[in-house]
């Protein structure tokens, strides 16, 4: 789909250069070359069907950060997103095909990564994460909109794969008759968080839910953490969520569309680095049973990414964005083979997430 760009842009008042930018799965990103450097983005429609109702949570993030941010003595402009308003005072932009526009400060001097390393870096990124929902802790919590529903509502995403089995619209099931047969294993994991939240004694926060490493972005000069990005499902959800997810990416020692699955395994020492960061943030918040799913929530959440990817190459591809033939089947593999490992090294996470709390 090509769209007319420029005139888009001169809806926010801008004349830049345009060129594609950044690795995200949802939206379209482009870098707006002018000065000052924006970003443009077209929302995903397949997957946010209320564009209105995320730029408002957006909004309100934004300021209430930015006044933490300010009472901290940091950056407002720097170390969270700036959404910028069109020549008719909205915060997004609808073009004549429906499409919705929005336009962000480019965040300059700053890269994200697709892969952890540098051990510094996971402990930094554990801490960033850490500090966001810190921050968004006295957030009230009623006035956010929830953008995808039953997001991380794990044994919902089972039931989304059971469907796509049933329907089988892609045609593909014969040729992931294994993979289906793990999902179904691992499936008893699946409702440990949900039960956990049901009861209370896991409770509700205003959470990120999308704690990839590419949604932080560190300084090209200092590699400091600059700021957490990617906003869309910020919204009511469990500590759990953005811990597993986090390390589901930044704990593997490998891309998550690695092929070769004899390079993918569950780092340890990158857990290590990167809870003892998250938990130095949160430990005052952390309730007993929080704590003592931590370790667990890293292999629901890889699981959880896995079935989601094996159930969008079931279903032909229509959610997560593909750049090759199976890109949704070798990411799932890739995610699978972690869950296997994580399984394996649960109480040595265990140990670890005590020495830290
Ligand atoms: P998606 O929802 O598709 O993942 P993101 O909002 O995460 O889209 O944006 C894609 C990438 O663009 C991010 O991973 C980040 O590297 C980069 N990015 C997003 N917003 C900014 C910004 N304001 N300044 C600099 N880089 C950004
Ligand atoms: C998507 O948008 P991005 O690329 O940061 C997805 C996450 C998945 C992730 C897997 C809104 O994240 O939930 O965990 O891909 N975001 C949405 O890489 O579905
Ligand atoms: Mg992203």
């Amino acid at each position: 789909m090509s769209y007319n760009l420029n005139k888009i842009c001169a809806n926010f008042a801008i004349d830049p250069e345009i060129g594609s930018y950044g690795n995200g799965h949802i939206n379209d990103t482009f870098l707006c070359q002018s000065s000052p450097n924006y970003i443009l983005q077209r929302i995903n429609q397949k997957v946010f069907k209320h564009p209105e109702d995320i730029m408002e949570n957006i909004e309100k993030v934004t300021l209430h950060l930015k006044k933490k941010i300010i009472e901290a003595g940091g950056d407002p402009e720097r170390e969270t997103l700036t959404v910028i308003r069109t020549i008719d005072d909205k915060n997004y932009y609808k073009d004549e095909d429906g499409n919705y526009f929005r336009m962000y400060k480019f965040i300059d001097h700053s890269v994200s990564y697709e892969l952890a390393e540098d051990p510094i870096q996971l402990y930094l990124t554990g801490k960033a994460f850490g500090n966001f929902q810190n921050m968004l802790d006295d957030f009230p919590a009623d006035e956010l909109h929830e953008t995808i529903r039953d997001f991380h509502n794990t044994p919902e995403r089972v039931n989304q794969l059971l469907s796509a089995i049933d329907n089988n619209g892609a045609g593909r099931l014969e040729s992931v008759k294994a993979e289906v047969e793990f999902a179904l294993e691992f499936r008893r994991y699946a409702n440990v968080i949900t039960k956990a939240m049901v009861d209370g004694s896991v409770p509700l926060r205003v959470t990120h839910n999308d704690t990839k490493l590419n949604n932080v972005l560190f300084d090209d000069k200092t590699d400091e953490v600059v700021c957490v990005v990617d906003l869309d499902t910020v919204m009511p959800g469990s500590m759990l969520y953005d811990f597993g997810d986090a390390l589901r990416f930044c704990a593997s020692s490998a891309v998550e569309d690695e092929t070769d699955l004899d390079k993918v395994w569950f780092d340890i020492n990158k857990f290590e680095r990167f809870a003892k960061g998250s938990i130095n943030e949160m430990r005052k918040k952390i309730t007993p049973k929080e704590a003592e799913l931590l370790p667990v929530s890293v292999l629901i959440m890889t699981y959880e990414c896995g079935i989601r990817f094996l159930t969008d190459h079931l279903n032909g591809d229509v959610y997560f964005k593909v750049h090759r033939e199976n890109h949704n089947l070798d990411r799932a593999r890739n995610q699978f083979k972690l869950v296997k490992d994580i399984e394996n090294k649960l109480d040595e996470m265990g140990e670890i997430v005590k020495k830290y709390l």
